[in-house]
């Protein structure tokens, strides 16, 4: 039985997401452990996909049912969230307002012209660009735009950064421990630590509630790449309950089921440090497996330090959760230059 089968979930993604061996990573960090991942940067022909259509899907029919007709959403400049708002809304014909806000100390002269900004314009989205700093929290220019839509005669659907403080936020990633399960049946074994890079926190906050029947709430290691931590586990601790309350589930969500590593976030949200980008790199040279250096490149970067660290017991089968997030590394080609 389904923990979501209550819920009406919109189709915007191919199925499950594959979950692949990345032998030769494994190899490179020792040999010891066994390092997957399942692929949800390749779950949807929607603008290049990526972990919020998972999180939109059970957003988008009650965006349908409120009768909105425009979309109106939250990020930052190179925010992955907003171009997936924006295929959400070409893919439903409603419109999309997306305040992008300046998150990152921009280095690159192209930042706000190419990769995420310029996919999320080619879908037909008015992006503006603000500029308040990073903050994972609800902002008054999100409220802003919404009077504006209604002003101009719409009528809007609000979607808060990362789809995360909204009420059906943590539903997708329970799904993803559910589609997981399913396919560890067919594996014929289970994966003893899920990593996850975690910033507005309905990701991971889902992963633990799916995760919890089984006893492995524990055992997602989100990667925090915020740089705001206390924040982002407050945010992941109150989503968690919220969504374990909303589908009913017969246990409680404790303290130590969420697990948080601020280690890697360093220097500053969005900025890569030189750790980050050798994670890029060594992900990318031993498997053509590529990352960001917002997200993903920081959850491989923790990965591959514990591994170095002998922080998981050896033979132990380790789940990369690879979130998507590629686009934005056109805006840092001065990293990534040589
Ligand atoms: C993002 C988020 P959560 O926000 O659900 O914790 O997920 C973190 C995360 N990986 C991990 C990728 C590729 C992501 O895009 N991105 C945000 C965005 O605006 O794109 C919400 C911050």
């Amino acid at each position: 039985m389904s923990l979501l089968e209550n819920f009406e979930r919109y189709p915007l993604t191919f199925g499950p997401t594959p979950v692949e061996p990345l032998p030769r990573l494994s190899e490179a960090l020792g040999g010891k452990v066994e390092i997957w991942a399942k692929r949800e940067d390749c779950n949807s022909g929607l603008a290049l996909g990526g972990n919020k259509l998972r999180k939109l899907e059970y957003i988008v029919p009650d965006a349908i049912a409120s009768g909105a007709d425009t979309l109106v959403s939250i990020g930052g400049v190179q925010s992955n969230h907003t171009r997936l708002v924006a295929a959400t809304a070409a893919r439903l014909g409603m419109r999309c307002r997306l305040v992008q806000e300046s998150w990152v100390p921009v280095e690159d002269a192209v930042y706000d012209r190419v990769g995420n900004i310029l996919l999320s314009r080619l879908m037909g989205a008015d992006s503006r660009i603000v500029d308040d700093g990073f903050d994972i929290g609800i902002r008054n220019s999100w409220q802003e735009a919404m009077q504006e839509v209604r002003d101009a005669g719409g009528v809007p659907y609000g979607i808060p950064a990362g789809a995360s403080e909204h009420k059906l936020g943590g539903l997708g990633y329970v799904g993803f421990a559910e589609e997981l399960r399913a396919q560890e049946a067919e594996l014929g074994f289970s994966f003893d630590y899920v990593i996850v890079c975690v910033v507005t926190g309905s990701t991971q906050a889902g992963m633990i509630v799916g995760f919890k029947v089984d006893g492995r709430a524990g055992r997602v290691i989100g990667i925090d790449a915020s740089a705001t931590v206390d924040q982002t586990r407050a945010q992941v601790t109150r989503i968690a309950r919220n969504t374990a309350a909303l589908i009913e589930l017969d246990r409680e969500i404790l303290d130590e089921d969420i697990h948080i590593n601020p280690d890697y976030a360093y220097p500053a949200y969005g900025v890569p440090s030189e750790e980050t980008s050798a994670a890029m790199r060594l992900a990318a040279r031993t498997e053509g497996m590529i990352t960001d250096p917002v997200y993903e490149g920081k959850s491989m970067q923790g990965l591959i330090d514990l591994v170095g660290k002998d922080y998981f017991p050896a033979g132990a089968r380790i789940l990369y959760a690879h979130l998507g997030g590629a686009p934005a590394i056109n805006g840092y080609a001065n990293h990534y230059s040589k």
